[in-house]
């Protein structure tokens, strides 16, 4: 070996010893264990922890500041400190009580016909009453007809936000139920001062005739005086009062003439 040879080896030499040197070992990404962190030095390197974490028997733990610290109810340890857990306020008296979340008006006001449930320790945006959620999250109408919610001789009908139930045609209320309307054909009115007439929805009626009015103390229809209004007007005409009606009449002493006027019968003889 010549000298150029012998200093050829030193320069490979000097380059393995360079590049051993200056292996960056924390180019592998398995190098550490996570969330251990790898720094690279010169011929070695270090697993580090980070902040937070401490090294036991090579791994990195995090490092507990709650371990002795004992909350109360409602509260949670964070970074050794004791909050209210979520849904949870500190109150006056320091413990941690319900937040009322529904105390925001419009908490819930995000989507229509929702209301807000408050409850201990969260609260929830409810469909109010009539409402139903729908497949796509909205509070829309609920048909209260699907249920059958009305009763016997009823028909439902659905509304915006409720419902109602009338009764079926030839029925009509009495009190809670709903019964058939009466017919004239079995109802018995009195035939000299009242007629039979079917209202819809309340069925056959007793009404009163002409010149008759009603009345609770007698059965029927009370005639009507029609002599007490006067309306005999005239000269020498009396009234006389009759069932259903009223006629005009001459005074005693007089009579009608052709032009139906009372004359006094003297002037006749
Ligand atoms: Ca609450
Ligand atoms: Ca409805
Ligand atoms: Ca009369």
């Amino acid at each position: 070996m010549n000298i150029n040879e012998w200093a050829g080896l030193r320069v490979i030499f000097n380059k393995c010893q360079y590049l051993r040197n200056h292996i960056d070992e924390c180019e592998n990404p398995q190098q550490c264990n996570p969330p251990a962190f790898c720094s690279n030095l010169d011929g070695t390197f270090t697993c580090s922890c980070p902040g937070g974490f401490m090294e036991v028997a090579g791994d990195c733990v995090e490092i507990d500041d709650c371990q002795d610290v004992t909350c109360r109810q409602f509260e949670e340890c964070l970074a050794g400190v004791c909050s209210c857990e979520a849904g949870y306020q500190r109150s006056i008296s320091g413990l941690c009580r319900d937040q009322d979340e529904c105390s925001d008006p419009f908490i819930c006001a995000g989507s229509q016909n929702q209301m807000c449930v408050n409850n201990d320790g969260s609260f929830t945006c409810d469909c109010i009453t009539g409402y139903t959620r729908n497949g796509a999250g909205l509070c829309v109408d609920m048909n209260e007809c699907d249920t059958n919610p009305c009763g016997i001789n009823e028909d439902c009908s659905n509304t915006i936000g409720s419902f109602t139930c009338d009764c079926m045609a030839g029925f009509r209320r009495q009190g809670s139920n709903c019964v058939a309307l009466t017919t004239c054909a079995t109802t018995t009115c009195d035939v000299m001062s009242q007629m039979c007439v079917e209202v819809p929805t309340v069925g056959a009626q007793c009404v009163c005739l002409d010149g008759f009015m009603s009345s609770l103390s007698i059965n029927g229809c009370q005639d009507v005086d029609e002599c007490l209004t006067r309306p005999c007007i005239g000269a020498n005409t009396v009234c006389q009062n009759t069932a259903g009606s009223f006629e005009c009449v001459c005074q005693d002493g007089f009579q009608a003439n052709p032009s139906n006027v009372c004359q006094g019968t003297v002037c006749f003889q």
